[in-house]
C-alpha cells in the first residue's frame, strides 16, 4: 500500500556547513570578537580542567532545539539508524531514566547547526589551540521526578579508539540546571590524574571510587556543582572527572554535548577492546585521520579575515593542559 512506504530520513551529515539560519555566522573579525574567551577563562580551564558560564544560545534557540528534542526522543526506526548510539533509558531502571543518544546532528536541522554556533566554535578553538573537527554530539536527558545519574567518569576513558588525546567536551544546558534537578559536577584538578579505566556510565554513581587512591578520594570531596542557565555551557578537558546525580525534582534536566577533536586526530581501533560499542559509528581506520563528512572541520584558522584577530587573542598551547 502507498501509505506503508517508508521514506528514509535525510542524513544531515551530508552537509558540512550550517543548513538553516538558526545560528547567524560572523563574517568579519569584529563580529567574532564578542565570542573570544579571556586569558582568565583559559587559565581556569588549565588549572581546574573546566571553564563554565559561556553563553552559546538564546532562549529562543533553546526552545527550537527542545521542540526537535521531543521528536528525537521518540525517533522512528529509520531515524534511529542515523544515531551512533540510542538508549531511551541507559540505566535499565525505570525509576532512574537517562535518555542518552549520540548523533542528533545527523537528524534535525537545529542540532545539526548547533555545532557551528559561533560562540562554541571560537571558545573551542581557543581551548584546543588548533583547528578542530566534530567528533560527535550527545544528548543526556533526565525527566522530572525519576531522572537517573551519570556516574563519575573521564570522557577519554571511552575514546581510546582515537589518538592522540586532543579532545574537548562542551556541555550545554537545554533546561536551567541546578543541584536539585541533577546538574553536572566537576572535580577541579582531576584532569591531572592521568587516564583511569572505565567503571560505567549509568549504574552506580560512585563506581569510579574503586579505582581511586586515598589522595584522589580526598580531592573528590571538593567537587563543584556546575549550575547553569539554559543556553549556557561549560567546557571540560577529556580527563576531568565529572558526573551528575539523580533528578527527583519537578523539572526535567536536558542537555546537549558537543565533543570535538584536533583536526589531525587518528583512528586507534586496532585491538580496541569495546568494538561492539562502535558498531554504528563511521569506519575509523587505524592510524588514519578521522576526516570526511562524519567528522567535519568546525574551525579552520587559515581564513585571512581572521588572521589578525587570531594572532592577538589568548589561545591554549596545544597539549599544554595534559
Ligand atoms: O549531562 C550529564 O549529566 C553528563 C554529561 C557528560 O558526561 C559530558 O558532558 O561529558
Ligand atoms: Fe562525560
Amino acid at each position: 500500500m502507498e501509505n506503508d512506504k517508508v521514506t528514509s530520513p535525510a542524513d544531515l551529515a551530508n552537509f558540512s556547513n550550517p543548513i538553516a539560519s538558526i545560528f547567524a555566522q560572523p563574517t568579519t573579525a569584529a563580529e567574532w570578537e564578542q565570542y573570544v574567551l579571556t586569558e582568565d577563562q583559559l587559565h581556569s580551564f588549565r588549572e581546574n580542567g573546566y571553564v563554565a558560564g559561556i553563553r552559546i544560545m538564546s532562549e529562543e534557540q533553546v526552545d527550537l532545539l527542545n521542540t526537535e528534542l521531543v521528536r528525537l526522543q521518540s525517533a522512528t526506526s529509520e531515524e534511529k539508524k542515523l544515531f551512533y548510539h540510542y538508549e531511551r533509558n541507559e540505566s535499565e531502571d525505570p525509576d532512574k531514566v537517562l535518555f542518552h543518544a549520540i548523533g542528533a546532528w545527523r537528524v534535525t536541522p537545529g542540532f545539526h547547526d548547533l555545532i557551528w554556533a559561533p560562540a562554541y566554535r571560537m571558545a573551542a578553538y581557543q581551548l584546543l589551540g588548533q583547528p578542530f573537527r566534530l567528533f560527535h554530539d550527545q544528548l543526556f536527558c533526565k525527566p522530572a521526578r525519576h531522572g537517573g545519574v551519570v556516574a563519575w567518569h573521564q570522557d577519554f576513558s571511552y575514546w581510546t579508539f582515537t589518538k592522540p588525546m586532543n579532545h574537548l567536551t562542551c556541555w550545554i544546558g537545554l533546561d536551567d540546571a541546578s543541584v536539585e534537578n541533577g546538574c553536572l559536577y566537576y572535580v577541579p584538578g582531576s584532569h591531572k590524574w592521568g587516564l583511569l579505566p572505565i567503571t560505567g556510565l549509568a549504574g552506580d554513581m560512585e563506581a569510579v571510587k574503586q579505582v581511586l587512591d586515598d589522595d584522589q578520594k580526598a580531592v573528590f570531596e571538593k567537587k563543584v556543582a556546575n549550575e547553569l542557565k539554559k543556553g549556557y555551557a561549560s567546557f571540560h578537558h577529556p580527563l576531568t572527572m565529572h558526573g551528575s546525580y539523580a533528578n527527583y525534582s519537578e523539572r526535567s534536566r536536558r542537555a546537549v554535548v558537543i565533543n570535538a577533536m584536533g583536526h589531525e586526530t587518528l583512528g586507534n581501533t586496532a585491538g580496541y577492546e569495546r568494538l561492539d560499542a562502535l558498531a554504528a559509528f563511521p569506519a575509523m581506520e587505524q592510524d588514519q585521520v578521522l576526516d570526511g563528512r562524519f567528522f567535519p572541520v568546525l574551525f579552520d584558522d587559515s581564513d585571512p579575515e581572521l588572521k589578525d584577530l587570531l594572532s592577538r587573542i589568548p589561545v591554549q598551547f596545544q597539549n599544554s593542559v595534559k
